[in-house]
């Protein structure tokens, strides 16, 4: 059993998709463990994103996240790292598997939908980035 976080973006909050995202991951056998829509402030977005600090979207890819309210997630399952990430698809929509998220709904490299921690690691610092043990069932 694993857990990882997942954020519709939010252009996918404008798209009006939270609930199709969250069916796909249902449909792949993940458990929604806790479930928040918030909207961050630009500095909520550079601590969230701290690990693209040097990346030259840093400061595009922060005021973006905070332009609009998020859906942020727990999914728990097995697996749930690597399955969130394929349900997703590539960073870049044109490269992303017919039938994925981002294939679907994203139109921008940047703008593309949705988050997954890619890691144990990450998700052991993006989980509680917005949720205490208390929120999470
Ligand atoms: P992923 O979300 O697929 O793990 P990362 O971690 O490489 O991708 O990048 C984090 C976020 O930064 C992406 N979801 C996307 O919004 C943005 N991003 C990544 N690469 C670029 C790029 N070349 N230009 C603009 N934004 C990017």
């Amino acid at each position: 059993m694993e857990r990882t976080l997942s954020i519709v973006k939010p252009d996918g909050v404008k798209k009006n998709v939270i609930g199709e995202v969250i069916r796909r991951f249902e449909q792949k056998g993940l458990r929604v463990a806790g479930l928040r829509l918030i909207q961050l402030s630009t500095q909520d977005a550079k601590n969230f994103y701290i690990v693209h600090k040097e990346r030259p979207f840093y400061e595009s890819l922060t005021s973006f996240m905070s332009e609009g309210p998020i859906a942020v997630m727990v999914l728990e399952g097995d697996n749930a790292i690597a399955t969130v990430r394929e349900t997703m698809g590539a960073t870049n929509f044109k490269d992303a598997a017919p039938g994925t998220i981002r294939a679907d709904f994203a139109t921008d490299i940047e703008r593309n939908v949705v988050h997954g921690s890619d890691s144990v690691k990450s998700a052991d610092y993006e989980i509680p980035f917005f949720f205490s043990s208390l929120d999470l069932h």
